[in-house]
């Protein structure tokens, strides 16, 4: 019988083209690492090579919507710098001096999906209320309005000995959740195109 929680049967997807950011808060530090790991792990077994990975940091949970979506925008603005969408039919009809400014460095294309991964653990005050309900909608946000799939790798826990165990540090032998976000990234990169 298949599990009543997770993302049910797993999917295979090809991420071999893809390119893929992990931005992640410095906050709860030890939790983090292992979640970027994780993640990263995932998109590597998903075929996404190393060099189409990138990985950014922001200092707290709370500015993960900014980055997410500056990072995005650069990487639209490096992708059309370097000539990724530039297409044959137009390359072909360039003139000699249209080609002579062409950038000679290797396209990047904009990403194909970004995981947010934040860990906000609660206190005695509202904070963890007001920051966490602000990044989910802000990450929303951010994914549609850009086009963009924002993997949600956001820990809100009551306890940091409920964010060791979603990491896969604690001893109930809990998975560690980044695992998940890369596979969700390589997933909704690959569907994205698909959908396009
Ligand atoms: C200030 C703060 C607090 C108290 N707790 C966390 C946390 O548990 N996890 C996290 O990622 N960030 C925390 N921050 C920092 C805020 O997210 C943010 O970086 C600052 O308020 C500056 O905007």
């Amino acid at each position: 019988m298949s599990p009543i929680k997770g993302p049910g049967e797993a999917q295979t997807h090809d991420g071999s083209g893809l390119r893929v950011a992990i931005i992640h808060a410095r906050w709860n530090a030890t939790i983090i690492d292992q979640l970027v790991a994780g993640a990263k792990k995932s998109l590597l077994a998903g075929g996404v090579t190393e060099e189409n990975i990138t990985v950014e940091t922001v200092p707290g949970s709370y500015e993960l919507p900014f980055g997410v979506q500056r990072l995005y925008a650069a990487s639209q603005v490096q992708a059309s710098s370097t000539g990724e969408g530039i297409s044959a039919t137009d390359l072909l009809s360039a003139s000699t001096s249209d080609l002579s400014k062409a950038p000679t460095s290797s396209p990047k294309k904009p990403f194909d999906a970004i995981i947010a991964i934040g860990v906000l653990i609660k206190g005695a005050t509202m904070h963890f209320e007001y920051i966490a309900d602000a990044v989910s909608h802000g990450l929303m946000r951010v994914q549609l309005d850009s086009g963009v799939p924002v993997i949600f790798g956001l820990l809100t826990v009551l306890t940091e000995e409920q964010g060791l165990e979603r990491a896969g540090l604690g001893s109930s032998g809990m998975h560690n959740h980044g695992e998940d976000w890369g596979s969700a990234a390589v997933e909704l990169g690959v569907k994205r195109r698909e959908w396009s």
